[in-house]
C-alpha cells in the first residue's frame, strides 16, 4: 500500500507559515515605525542572561527612557515578574510546546501593552538558538546575547542566529578569569557568518560595559 499523496509538502507548509509570519511582522514594523518606537528582539540560548540584561537596563535608564517589555517563554511568568519588579510594563507570552515567538504573538502583546510613541520595546524571545532566527517579529533590530560559558564556537554551529543579528552582546564577562574562553575566537567565528555584526562585552550582574549598551540603544532609536 502506498501512502496517500499529501496535498502539500513539508517545505510548502513551512513556506506558508513563514510567509504569513512575514506579513504580520511587516504590520508590527509599521506600528513601531509610525510611533518612532525602537523594538529590539533579544535572542539567545537559554540562560545567557537576557532577563538579567533587561533588569539592569530598566533599573539604570528606565527613568530616562520609556520601556515596554514582551517576555517569551514556554512556561511560567517568572521573567515577567522579574521585569515588573524592575518597574516596567510587561506582557508574558507562554508558547507552550512552541520554541520561538511569532509575529502574531507580538502583535497581540502590543495591543495589550499599548507602547507609547518614542519608547523602546524589548522583546525577549524564547531561549533557543535555532528557530527564533527564522521568525521576523517586525523588530527594528535583532540582538543576539551569548554568555561566555557557552563556548566560542556557537556562531559557526548556529550560524542563522548570528547571521540575522545586528548586535552581539557578549555577557558574563565577569567570569573570564575562571574560564578558558577566547573572546577573539568568538568574534572571528561570528564575523565569518556575519561580517557586519557589532559587538559589546558586558556583565549584566556586575554592570561592566553597560554604558556602551545604553549608548547603542540611544543611537538606534528613531529619534536619535
Ligand atoms: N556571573 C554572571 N551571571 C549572570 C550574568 N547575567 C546573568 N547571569 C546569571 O545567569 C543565569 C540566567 O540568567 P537569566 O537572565 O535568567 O537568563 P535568560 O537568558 O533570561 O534565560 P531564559 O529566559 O531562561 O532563556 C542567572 O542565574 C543569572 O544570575 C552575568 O553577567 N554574570
Ligand atoms: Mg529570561
Ligand atoms: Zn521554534
Amino acid at each position: 500500500m502506498t501512502a496517500p499523496e499529501p496535498s502539500k509538502t513539508l517545505v510548502e507548509l513551512e513556506r506558508d507559515i513563514l510567509d504569513k509570519n512575514n506579513r504580520l511582522a511587516e504590520r508590527n514594523r509599521g506600528f513601531f515605525e509610525a510611533r518612532d518606537i525602537l523594538a529590539l528582539n533579544l535572542v539567545s540560548s537559554p540562560g545567557s542572561g537576557k532577563t538579567a540584561l533587561l533588569e539592569r537596563t530598566l533599573t539604570d535608564i528606565g527613568g530616562k527612557i520609556n520601556f515596554a517589555v514582551i517576555e517569551g517563554d514556554q512556561q511560567t511568568s517568572r521573567d515577567a515578574e522579574r521585569i515588573a519588579a524592575a518597574g516596567s510594563a510587561v506582557v508574558q507570552i507562554n508558547t507552550g510546546k512552541g520554541c520561538h515567538l511569532e509575529a502574531s504573538m507580538v502583535h497581540d502583546a502590543i495591543r495589550q501593552l499599548q507602547p507609547e510613541g518614542n519608547s523602546v520595546v524589548m522583546i525577549e524571545n524564547v531561549g533557543n538558538l535555532v528557530c527564533p532566527s527564522l521568525f521576523d517579529l517586525g523588530e527594528s533590530k535583532r540582538v543576539v546575547v551569548i554568555s561566555i560559558t557557552e563556548g566560542e564556537d556557537k556562531p559557526i554551529k548556529y550560524p542563522d542566529m548570528f547571521r540575522s543579528a545586528d548586535l552581539c552582546v557578549i555577557n558574563k564577562i565577569d567570569l573570564l578569569p575562571y574560564l578558558k574562553f577566547d573572546l577573539n575566537a568568538l568574534r572571528d567565528y561570528a564575523l565569518q557568518v556575519n561580517p557586519k555584526l557589532e559587538f559589546l562585552e558586558v556583565s549584566a550582574t556586575v554592570g561592566t560595559g553597560m554604558e556602551a549598551w545604553y549608548q547603542w540603544i540611544q543611537q538606534a532609536r528613531p529619534s536619535a
